[in-house]
């Protein structure tokens, strides 16, 4: 196996498509014959991390955590993709110093370069609520609601944008062929 760790870190608001593409890829590169590992901010919330809440210093604790777990499949060889809101620049940018050079990539899921970065997509977001937590949120039930009343810091130098085609979505499958694609290049 010719394989070579490393993080896949999926950055995004609730709803922005980031477990969508953690999935797609994760399929993706079994069928190339490439272990990997999704961590989703969501699920760990369960178990490792079920004592934290969403305050900032419990999202950076939960964000650390994440990123040392990465670390550990990255150094065994595993491609680990994390998947998770991960809302402030300085966690993440926390997560990637923990990594060698060139072997934390950062990827923003959804982005549509014609509009500014954050109001294009906080829209699409909340028009999918797909679990109704922005209604939740708007409703003033869920407090501190990333993109309602919690900031959402976009990356500024993240190695992967996943565009938009004529204001469309890409499909899962498009979107984890972008990542494959600078995969295969780097
Ligand atoms: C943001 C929240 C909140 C608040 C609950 N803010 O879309 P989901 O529902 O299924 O996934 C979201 C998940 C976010 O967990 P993360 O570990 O990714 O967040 S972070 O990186 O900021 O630590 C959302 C749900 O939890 N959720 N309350 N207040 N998302």
């Amino acid at each position: 196996l010719g394989q070579k760790g490393c993080v896949i870190w999926i950055t995004g608001l609730s709803g922005s498509g980031k477990s969508t593409l953690a999935c797609a890829l994760s399929r993706e590169l079994y069928s190339r014959g490439c272990l990997s590992y999704v961590l989703d901010g969501d699920n760990v919330r369960h178990g490792l991390n079920k004592d934290l809440s969403f305050k900032p210093e419990d999202r950076a604790e939960n964000i650390r955590r994440i990123g040392e777990v990465a670390k550990l499949f990255a150094d065994a060889g595993i491609i680990c993709i994390a998947s998770l809101i991960s809302p402030y620049r300085r966690d993440r940018d926390a997560c990637r110093a923990l990594l060698p050079e060139d072997t934390f990539i950062e990827v923003i899921a959804s982005v549509n370069l014609s509009h500014s970065f954050m109001n294009m997509p906080l829209e699409v977001c909340e028009a999918r609520d797909v679990k109704g937590l922005y209604k939740l949120a708007r409703a003033g039930k869920i407090k501190g609601f990333t993109g309602i009343d919690d900031p959402y810091e976009p990356p500024s130098n993240c190695e992967i944008l996943i565009q938009q085609k004529d204001g469309l979505c890409p499909s899962p499958a498009a979107m984890a062929d972008q990542v494959i694609l600078y995969l295969d290049r780097n």
